[in-house]
């Protein structure tokens, strides 16, 4: 599946259907009086969240939507009958944008929610309406309302509990694929990872997704690498696991670049829970492995963690330090029926 998370996309709500002139003409009754029925209503424009995607790839081939107008008056007091809607399918953690992409319409943050954001216009009233004792037989009736025309911006930020971040080449990737059932790419570049993925860790018989993004570099807020564009989804998760690989030269250097790229892009990520880890310790001898670790903990001010995909050391511990940081600040959520992960298991094995 293709990843989009930003979308233009043109709507237009239903014409109201016009009211009828009409009057009843039967043979044996004289003065049967207007009978014009009134328009239908135009088709509402939805957005609805529905389970089962992680992308806006759909709305880069189709941009245009247009509910439809409403059915006209018809004689003998037929009311005409409304136009259908028409209801944009997203995946949860869209929010729907005005044109200037800065005033947020709505957010659709579960799988279910809808929210109407072009209403179709009103049928016209038919000349029975307008009778009356002065005018018995009006001979006007209301055009249809006009229906809304509109151009939204959709941006979604995916919705995971726990999110990765490090450099590029830290092990964020390969660290999804071990502890989840989503299948990224993997390789010993920087960049592999182009776009964000998601997977459903499951610990302790507790479910709860991760999110995996682009490594960040310096600059990224600047826009340098892949820039800092996917950090919005991690923006909504409850805690990071920061991963420092133990193959960086200087381990202190690389956590606090990353650090000083979460501060710049604001957004409350620089003060979102952090757990961080050492990845990627098989590599190293007994004695790198004390002073790297060492390096780091002075650098971010606590004992890291220390993990390592090949052994699977540490995963466990992880999973456990995730799934706390996650549950302190969601005891409400009960994590078996959350739609999102039934949504992030839809599509984990799909790219
Ligand atoms: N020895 C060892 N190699 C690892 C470990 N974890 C990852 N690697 C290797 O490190 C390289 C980079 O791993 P990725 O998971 O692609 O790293 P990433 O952080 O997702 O990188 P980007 O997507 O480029 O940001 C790959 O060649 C992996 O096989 C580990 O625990 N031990
Ligand atoms: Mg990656």
């Amino acid at each position: 599946m293709k990843f989009l998370d930003q979308a233009k996309v043109y709507i237009r709500s239903g014409d109201g259907g016009a009211g009828s002139v009409s009057f009843r003409r039967e043979k044996f009754i004289e003065f049967g009086g207007p009978d014009g029925g009134d328009g239908g209503r135009g088709g509402d424009v939805w957005v609805e969240a529905v389970a089962g995607l992680n992308t806006l790839i759909d709305y880069r081939y189709q941009q245009h939507f247009k509910a439809k107008t409403g059915m006209h008056g018809m004689g003998r007091n037929r009311n005409g009958g409304k136009g259908s809607d028409v209801t944009l399918k997203v995946p949860a953690g869209t929010q729907v944008f005005a044109e200037d992409n800065e005033t947020l319409i709505c957010d659709l943050t579960t799988v279910g929610e809808r929210h109407r954001i072009a209403a179709g216009g009103n049928g016209g009233f038919g000349n029975a309406y307008f009778k009356s004792s002065v005018n018995q037989a009006p001979r006007r009736a209301n055009p249809g309302l006009e229906g809304e025309e509109l151009t939204i911006w959709l941006r979604l930020k995916l919705i995971a509990d726990a999110g990765l971040v490090g450099l590029p080449n830290a092990g964020k990737s390969t660290f999804l694929a071990t502890v989840t059932r989503a299948r990224p790419k993997i390789a010993d570049y920087p960049f592999t990872t182009l776009h964000p993925g998601l997977g459903v860790a499951t610990i302790d018989e507790t479910e709860f997704v991760i999110a995996d993004i682009p490594g960040l570099i310096e600059g990224a807020h600047e826009g340098v690498g892949i820039g800092d564009r996917f950090l919005g989804h991690v923006e909504r998760t409850s805690v990071l696991l920061h991963l420092v690989s133990a193959t960086e030269e200087d381990v202190a250097q690389a956590y606090r670049t990353v650090r000083r790229e979460l501060e710049a892009y604001e957004h409350g990520l620089a003060e979102k829970p952090e757990i961080v880890a050492l990845s990627k310790v098989d590599t190293l001898t007994e004695e790198d492995r004390a002073e790297k670790l060492e390096a780091l903990r002075e650098a971010c001010g606590r004992r890291p963690l220390e993990l390592s995909a090949v052994s699977r050391e540490g995963m466990t511990e992880a999973l456990r330090a995730l799934r706390d940081a996650i549950g302190r600040l969601n005891p409400s959520e009960p994590p078996h029926e959350d739609p999102r992960i039934a949504a992030a298991k839809e599509t984990e094995g799909g790219r």
